[in-house]
């Protein structure tokens, strides 16, 4: 979907006339979800408007780095729901279903803000008064630099350029996922002439793992399950897994592109069992033009073509692995040309 730039004044133009603006974004946040943020939060408060990043979650420790990042607060209803309620505008960034926020889906629900949703996830359910989705963008942080790339007064500085830079190289895979176009590349050049230095963010993003993470990640490896005449690999990591290293589901993020490495596998997954949540969490990645956003959706997630996901409530991980086997069968039946 290719949405008319107007919409890209209408937000400018209802953000510089807000008087206080919550922002926030998925359960789980990303480099995208974080970056798209921050650089909202930048953008605002370059023009002294009263801004507050509000999420369900902390913000993953290898993105601590971005400045401003100190500034997230996590959501308790104690200390937010009336900030919140106080808020003439509302901006959800990188999501487009409510139910994303978790504990935050009845206050923002209930909110009487005008709510912009910025985002290029397909399928956006009916939340906001104003959309901008763009499903053929790469991140959201590439959505919002054009967005405010149209408001002539603004100064984009490096801490708002490493916050989208952010948002861009960790949803392209470091430039490597489809809908990395060359758009993608002149909006970084951009970036880096403000001064982003890519090897600095890489180093910060990918190498802070600790030593029980990459244990895991072995175990993980050593599990790894090929179906459909190795069109397909499953990684699956148990409660067990997590408490034999001492880590835990959050720390799985980038595991599930280890799957798509073996030659012939097109659709990889990674299932999570998550005891604390009563949840196994299930990751999709794809090669080319195999759609997995519908096997997501078939399993009450979503997401995008080539990366996709769902939560699924449940404490038995054979029978959530089993239906997913099923979905894959079905999908293969429809699309037998794969
Ligand atoms: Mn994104």
């Amino acid at each position: 979907m290719n949405i008319s730039k107007t919409i890209y004044t209408d937000i400018v133009k209802n953000l510089k006339q807000a008087k206080k603006v919550i922002i926030t974004t998925h359960s789980n946040p990303d480099g995208d979800a974080i970056g798209s943020a921050l650089a909202v939060l930048l953008y605002l408060r370059f023009y002294n408007i009263d801004s507050h990043i509000i999420i369900n979650d902390d913000v993953p420790k290898n993105l601590t780095y971005l400045k401003s990042s100190e500034l997230i607060e996590q959501y308790n209803p104690q200390r937010h729901d009336n900030i919140i309620k106080s808020a003439d505008t509302i901006v959800v960034v990188d999501l487009n279903d409510v139910n994303r926020t978790r504990n935050m889906v009845r206050i923002l629900t209930d909110s009487k803000a005008f709510k912009i949703v910025i985002d290029h996830h397909t399928n956006p359910k009916d939340f906001a008064n104003l959309y901008c989705v763009d499903t053929t963008y790469s991140s959201t942080g590439q959505l919002i630099y054009d967005i405010f790339s149209t408001d002539e007064s603004f100064i984009l500085d490096l801490n708002g350029a490493e916050a989208i830079y952010t948002a861009i190289v960790t949803d392209t895979g470091n430039f490597a996922y489809q809908r990395t176009t060359s758009d993608v590349h002149r909006i970084v050049a951009n970036l880096l002439d403000i001064g982003v230095d890519p090897n600095k963010i890489y180093d910060l993003i990918y190498n802070q793992n600790s030593h029980k993470v990459i244990k895991l990640l072995g175990i993980a490896l050593s599990k790894l399950q090929l179906h459909f005449g190795g069109k397909v690999c499953f990684m699956v990591l148990t409660n067990e897994d997590f408490a034999n290293t001492g880590t835990s589901y959050k720390d799985t993020e980038f595991f599930v592109n280890r799957t798509l490495s073996i030659d012939g596998v097109i659709i990889g997954a990674l299932i999570t069992e998550v005891i604390q949540l009563n949840e196994i969490k299930i990751s999709l990645r794809s090669k080319g033009k195999t759609d997995i956003s519908i096997i997501a959706n078939s399993m009450g997630g979503g997401g995008h073509i080539n990366a996709a996901g769902a939560s699924v409530k449940s404490s038995n991980i054979e029978s959530v692995v089993s239906g997913l086997m099923n979905q894959l069968s079905r999908y293969f039946e429809n699309n037998n040309q794969q």
